[in-house]
């Protein structure tokens, strides 16, 4: 499509308003018919960002539901399985977590506290969000002190993560070597993805194996923090959780200082300093950004990923690094058709429609261009949103986007990008 059509056109809002209506469960999203029936945890996030839109109530009710299912010490599980349904596996019984509402037994991205700052002050209902305020930042300060304490016991300053669904970029390249080096399950089951979605466009058999061998072991293991954090054989630092956490923690002391609320302060900003400084063990000079690392074989992950440039949405990256980025990820939109590719086109392992491999995803180029504006590059930051508006009004709401063709791919009526589209292109 040409730039000027493109300029003329406008985004569909009443189309992406009624996705999330038809995705609405009842206090809680789905991100899509059929692939995924339950409440993904950051989906939900960008997805309160959208109904922020067009219902402020209900956006604050998306938190309220996802915090139900809290954890006792203090974690917000990546899917709370509400309702039983077929169409998705693994289910509650494979995870086994036995708590009030079932869930899986890890996390993802924690990009919530930076969505409840976005919510707070954009709302018009004021007077609601003092409410919804007040009853979340305990559970916010729970949740981030849960990442801290569990997932960095030694107090490195870098959280680690131990499955590549934690990472919400499940089938990234960057996860190839770790993963490898996990045993495979020895049961059959039968995935329910592939009814859904073409096969190209999702993960193959033997990460499937060794995905699952994880969930057994989190269970076989009754949940052990301790024990999982020895002997878990999947242990990777990955810099988007890093980065999205550092980002959601300076919100969270933003919150709490328009709240007054003291508890849990002292800590968060003790964590952030230790973050900022350890960051700098991940640089690469050579790649020009921060590479995951294999806390196992502690080795680097030398895959240029999206991951590698959230720093920029983290402020963790110094004016060096944070030009080097800003240049890497100018080159790296100009080699694909749409972008940003979540993996670079340069990669042996990149694939332009297989999952986390190559396609477009929409919350994520948000937080870069986010990221490059407050770095300033407010440039960068609007070649970012053109194309991810391009793949919407040429495609559709998919989940993805082939980056080498714009074409949607995944499942379709996709939540996440209605709620981007709303919160983010449509302005
Ligand atoms: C596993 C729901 C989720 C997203 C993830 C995405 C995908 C699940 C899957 O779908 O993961 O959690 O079964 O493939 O990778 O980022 O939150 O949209």
């Amino acid at each position: 499509m040409s730039q000027k059509k493109q300029q003329e056109q406008r985004i569909d809002v009443e189309a992406a308003a009624r996705i999330l209506r038809d995705n609405d469960r009842g206090g809680y999203s789905v991100p899509t018919h059929g692939l995924y029936p339950f409440q993904w945890s950051w989906d939900s996030a960008i997805t309160a960002l959208g109904w922020m839109k067009i219902d402020e109530q209900r956006a604050w009710q998306e938190a309220e539901t996802m915090f139900r299912g809290q954890w006792a010490n203090g974690m917000v599980p990546h899917i709370l399985f509400h309702k039983d349904a077929e169409s998705y596996f693994p289910g509650p019984d494979i995870w086994g977590s036995n708590t009030a509402i079932p869930s899986s037994a890890i996390s993802q991205p924690p990009v919530w506290a930076t969505a409840i700052r976005i919510m707070y002050e954009t709302c018009q209902n004021r007077a609601l969000a003092e409410e919804k305020l007040g009853t979340l930042l305990p559970k916010l300060i729970a949740y981030h002190d849960w990442w801290y304490r569990e997932r960095d016991p030694e107090d490195t300053g870098l959280v680690c993560s131990y499955h590549p669904w934690e990472s919400g970029m499940d089938n990234s390249p960057a996860w190839d070597d770790p993963l490898d080096a996990v045993p495979e399950v020895d049961w059959t089951y039968q995935r329910r993805d592939l009814g859904h979605v073409d096969a190209d466009q999702r993960p193959h058999k033997p990460q499937y194996d060794r995905y699952l061998y994880l969930v057994d072991f989190y269970k076989r293991h009754g949940f052990d923090s301790q024990y999982i954090y020895e002997h878990c054989p999947y242990k990777v630092i990955d810099v988007s959780i890093v980065s999205i956490l550092q980002r959601a923690s300076s919100d969270l002391l933003e919150l709490c200082r328009h709240a007054d609320y003291k508890s849990g302060v002292d800590e968060l900003e003790n964590e952030l300093a230790r973050t900022g400084t350890a960051i700098n063990r991940l640089w690469s000079g050579k790649r020009h950004c921060f590479l995951n690392h294999d806390l196992m074989s502690g080795q680097p992950l030398d895959e240029v990923t999206t991951a590698t440039v959230l720093p920029l949405f983290g402020g963790l990256a110094d004016t060096d690094q944070a030009a080097g980025m800003c240049n890497l990820i100018g080159e790296w939109l100009a080699a694909t058709k749409v972008g940003l590719s979540s993996t670079h086109p340069s990669s042996a392992r990149y694939e332009s429609q297989r999952y986390w491999r190559g396609p477009v995803w929409l919350h994520i180029n948000w937080m870069i261009a986010r990221g490059a504006d407050d770095y300033g590059d407010p440039q960068l930051a609007e070649r970012l949103r053109s194309s991810a508006r391009d793949c919407v009004m040429t495609s559709g709401f998919w989940e993805y986007f082939d980056a080498d063709t714009g074409d949607g791919c995944g499942g379709d009526n996709f939540t996440w990008t209605a709620a981007v589209a709303l919160y983010w292109l449509a302005s």
